[in-house]
């Protein structure tokens, strides 16, 4: 499943980096990447983890609105990978327990046991609400498309907490739509290849002095959105495009002009609820 040109050498491993989400769509293909990226790999899901893969790696399930359980899984870790938590529109008691409370409860235990470096999976749904012609970057107000994207928005606004507070670093990433593919015309635009997705976590995890950057989560797409000019730091370069899946999505029934997904970058999202 490793692409071995995904990434760079890394020269200096984290001692104890926790993968949170574990379990999920990108936590699969993170657990089996970030291996070389720390000498012990701690993952953790409330969905099951199997067996650990390798005698570096440390499985501890655990729900995250729970404040003591987080607490005793960043207990010991030197960085996180936050992952973990609903990653759709759900009604505002899922988003409360599992990312925003769970969010705080990350950054309480990254506090209380000196984590240095969280890297947080914030979402394109943070600015969901703009419009496809329009063209932004990570300075642009927020204008969330959902709880879920208003739970990202608020795990950004602790994260730069955290960091103006107790000096955490943390590099939030927009991540746009992450899969083995492009499904939509949408994705073309938002589109991340897991090996992108790769690279750009290892520049998270590792470019010093990071402050709180947010970076937009995209590959080399042909049609962008999104700037990503304020995190040149990181040095991310994307190597993938979205541009070989073009006549296969292109084939697909042609998208309604007032259909959300063809009108919001947050497409399907910014139509969701209320959940009565
Ligand atoms: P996913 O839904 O496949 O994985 C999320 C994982 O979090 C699941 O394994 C789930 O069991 C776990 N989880 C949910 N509630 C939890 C709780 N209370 N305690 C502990 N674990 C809990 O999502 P995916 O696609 O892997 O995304 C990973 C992260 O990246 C999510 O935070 C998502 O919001 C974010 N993201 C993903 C995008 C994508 O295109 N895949 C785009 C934008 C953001
Ligand atoms: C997200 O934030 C979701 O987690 C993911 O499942 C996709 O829907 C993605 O955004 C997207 O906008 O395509």
């Amino acid at each position: 499943m490793s692409d071995p040109s995904a990434t760079t050498p890394t020269p200096s491993p984290w001692g104890r980096l926790l993968l949170t989400g574990a379990a999920g769509g990108l936590g699969k293909v993170l657990r089996e990447r970030l291996k070389p990226f720390a000498h012990v790999l701690r993952v953790s899901d409330l969905a099951g983890l199997g067996e650990p893969q390798g005698p570096h790696e440390e499985l501890v399930p655990c729900d995250l609105a729970d404040k003591q359980a987080v607490d005793a899984l960043l207990a010991g870790c030197d960085a996180v990978v936050h992952l973990g938590g609903v990653s759709v529109e759900r009604p505002f008691e899922e988003v409360l327990e599992a990312n925003i409370k769970g969010i705080f409860h990350v950054y309480e235990g990254a506090r209380r046991h000196s984590v240095k470096r969280v890297v947080f999976a914030s979402s394109n749904h943070v600015t969901g609400f703009y419009r496809q012609s329009e063209h932004l970057d990570a300075t642009a107000p927020r204008r969330p498309d959902g709880y879920y994207g208003l739970s990202k928005s608020f795990g950004e606004d602790v994260a730069q907490f955290y960091f103006d507070r107790y000096g955490i670093e943390t590099v939030s990433i927009r991540i746009g739509s992450s899969f083995p593919e492009p499904a939509n015309r949408r994705m073309m635009s938002t589109w991340l290849s897991y090996d992108d997705l790769t690279r750009l976590v290892q520049k998270a995890l590792f470019t010093p002095d990071v402050k709180h950057t947010v970076v937009y989560g995209m590959s080399a797409n042909r049609d962008v959105w999104w700037d990503n000019g304020a995190a040149a730091h990181l040095g991310f370069v994307p190597k993938d495009s979205s541009e070989p899946f073009r006549a296969k999505v292109e084939a697909q029934p042609p998208v309604a002009p007032t259909d959300p997904n063809a009108i919001y970058q947050g497409g399907a999202f910014t139509a969701q609820g209320p959940f009565e």
